[in-house]
């Protein structure tokens, strides 16, 4: 409770910060950033958001949290559209199912993407699989409809959750992201090589965009590489940090 009073205040102390991560398409092309919150207690230090997501979803204080997330990636999207080396660079936000059960959703993110004017196409929502365990139908909807206002879809820490392969099908994905677990040790594990590379295919046969996470060597990305994964995130390419 102490710290989910001190979380209500995080945002208007503007504790809350935002890191970016890149990512990379091979060989070496910035494709954009993860954008990972970041809380700077004062007496704590950086508190990870492991911690106080949990915290911030029991409390509903991810509502006004993850707007201003929208908020802050949208208006670097925007200022990045005057100059040509940044104009095609995207972002893409963690989104909590708690957003997606607050029925304005949809009509808040149009409004901040209309605000700022920032390119719709480079607004890209990572969602996870548990997102569907509850009214997927309604869920489905709401992509939609985000979807054809241009706003892309990653299905993020794939092959961890409980997704039925037949919705794969149906949500408007644009991109699957291979979880780091997997990652870790895809070039020395039989079973990991064997899931990583059906992941792979399973992307390619979908007509899906595949990127791999958590990718901390050239060994691991020379054999994402060779195996049909050419879209990478990791400490290898750069570790989150403020931009
Ligand atoms: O950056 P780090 O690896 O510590 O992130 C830990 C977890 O916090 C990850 O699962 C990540 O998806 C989640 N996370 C980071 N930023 C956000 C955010 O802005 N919103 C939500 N809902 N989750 C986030
Ligand atoms: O759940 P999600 O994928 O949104 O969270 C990404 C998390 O992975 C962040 O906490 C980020 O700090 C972390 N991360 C990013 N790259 C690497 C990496 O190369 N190795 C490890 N161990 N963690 C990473
Ligand atoms: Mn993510
Ligand atoms: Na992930």
């Amino acid at each position: 409770v102490l710290l989910e009073e001190e979380l209500r205040n995080a945002l208007a102390e503007n504790q809350l910060v935002l890191y970016y991560q890149p990512q990379i398409r091979k060989p070496n092309q910035l494709l954009g950033y993860e954008v990972l919150l970041r809380w700077r207690h004062p007496e704590r230090g950086i508190v990870s958001p492991a911690v106080f997501i949990p915290i911030a979803e029991q409390s509903r204080l991810i509502l006004p949290i993850g707007r201003w997330v929208i908020e802050q990636a949208c208006e670097k999207l925007a200022a990045w559209q005057s100059e040509p080396t940044t104009s095609e660079l995207s972002l893409a936000v963690n989104v909590s199912i708690i957003q997606f059960q607050s029925n304005s959703f949809v009509e808040q993110v149009g409004q901040i993407l209309e605000k700022t004017g920032a390119p719709p196409r480079l607004l890209k929502l990572e969602v996870t699989e548990s997102l569907l365990m509850n009214d997927p139908e309604r869920i489905t909807e709401m992509m939609n409809r985000l979807r054809s206002m241009g706003v892309r879809f990653s299905l993020d820490d794939f092959g961890t959750g409980y997704s039925s392969m037949s919705y794969l099908n149906q949500l408007p994905l644009d991109q699957i992201k291979i979880d780091q677990s997997f990652i870790n040790e895809v070039t020395s594990n039989l079973a990991n090589s064997a899931i990583v590379e059906s992941i792979i295919g399973l992307a390619k046969g979908l007509n899906l965009e595949v990127i791999a996470e958590g990718v901390e060597t050239e060994e691991q990305r020379d054999w994402l590489a060779n195996h049909g994964c050419q879209n990478f995130q990791g400490y290898l390419f750069g570790r989150p940090e403020e931009i």
